[in-house]
């Protein structure tokens, strides 16, 4: 396939809560939607880069500039032949996963129309619905929390995840544990602890805790190699694990027992079979996380999640759970507690572009 034109468009989506991380509070949502025109179709990507340096090195700023000046050019008169040569055509480029992935989720998007696939298919889906999570941030109080779980527990959610950070752990944890006592639960700390914690981290264990998620800075493998050591809860890395490379390497360490799998984070859709395929052959249970995607990227994650290797409940939550309007049709439902998977071409979702207009502040145009 050859793509003709690219567009770009940087949105703002006010989320229906703020979100509150240990890196700060969210209450809209800054994306840069992409799509690529070729063979007469469009594909849409999303990237999950956020509005500043705080999740990772990367910004929406930064993805457009790479992708507009270093990785558009690297695809000029190109004749693609499969969306998995975008890596290696990008690889000159060193870094910069969220904005390689971005341009790769689009190209998936219009292969699969293309040839009149469902993402999920191309990928090879054992699974026509995935289990939900849903990731809870910060409150103001332990009571407020204890009701945002038990609204969330209500709806059907199968694993509840409590943004923790210094300050917010032990006592939040012990009164979810109370309330919830089979409640599957976890915690993620956005990298806001340091190895000098160790001994009060030690003390979620008795909380029977599914996971830890990135206690340590992402850059800590060894850290978190050393905490995994002493901890009975599995350690989970998200930020650590930019690369199919970082993932082995983590493992080999021996830094994680879980890992968080986001395709942005990583590369792309490639990058994430990758490691998908690196899991299943060591035993290493993968789950899905979420950037608090639009509805574009959710059906990424959702078609993901379906793969064989992902065996615990995601971070794949219903989209009312994050916007009122979203900017592609149908809205994700909470089915029994799971998100069925699209199962129309490509991404499987419609594009509502007077919705994707109206939350724009920028959009760039380029030709091929
Ligand atoms: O650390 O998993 C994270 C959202 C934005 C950035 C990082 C993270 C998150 C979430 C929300 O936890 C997951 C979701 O529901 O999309
Ligand atoms: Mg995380």
């Amino acid at each position: 396939m050859r793509l003709e034109q690219v567009g770009l468009y940087l949105v703002e989506m006010p989320l229906v809560a703020p979100f509150v991380t240990s890196f700060g509070e969210e209450r809209v949502r800054t994306a840069l939607l992409v799509w690529v025109r070729g063979e007469g179709l469009t594909g849409w990507g999303e990237c999950v880069a956020g509005s500043g340096p705080w999740f990772s090195p990367e910004t929406v700023g930064t993805a457009r500039h790479v992708i507009a000046d270093f990785a558009l050019p690297l695809l000029q008169g190109k004749d693609i032949a499969h969306p998995q040569e975008l890596p290696g055509l990008l690889r000159p480029i060193r870094g910069h996963p969220m904005a390689k992935a971005a341009l790769e989720a689009a190209v998936w998007d219009l292969w699969g129309k293309m040839h009149s696939q469902s993402l999920a298919q191309l990928l090879g889906a054992v699974r026509d619905r995935v289990p939900a999570g849903v990731s809870v941030g910060i409150q103001k109080d332990i009571s407020t929390l204890l009701n945002v779980v038990g609204s969330f527990v209500d709806q059907g959610y199968q694993r509840v995840k409590l943004k923790t950070k210094p300050g917010w752990d032990v006592e939040p944890v012990r009164a979810v544990r109370e309330k919830f006592p089979e409640l599957p639960l976890s915690v993620d700390a956005n990298a806001a602890y340091t190895p000098a914690d160790l001994a009060h981290l030690k003390e979620l264990d008795k909380f029977r805790l599914l996971m830890i998620e990135q206690p340590f800075h992402y850059d800590d493998l060894w850290g978190h190699a050393r905490l995994a050591r002493e901890l009975q809860t599995p350690v989970c890395l998200d930020e650590s694990i930019f690369s199919p490379q970082r993932a082995w390497e983590a493992l080999e360490l021996g830094a994680c027992r879980i890992i968080n799998v986001k395709q942005g984070r990583v590369g792309g859709l490639s990058a994430a079979l990758e490691i998908h395929n690196l899991a299943v052959e060591r035993g290493v249970p993968l789950w899905c996380g979420g950037m608090l995607e639009t509805g574009l990227g959710r059906a990424l994650n959702v078609a993901l999640a379906a793969l064989p290797g992902f065996v615990l409940p995601h971070d794949i939550s219903a989209t009312d759970r994050y916007y009122r309007e979203d900017v592609a049709h149908p809205p994700f439902k909470l089915e029994d507690g799971h998100i069925r998977v699209p199962q129309g071409p490509g991404l499987g979702v419609e594009v509502d572009l007077e919705r994707v207009v109206r939350f724009s502040v920028a959009c760039w145009t380029y030709r091929m």
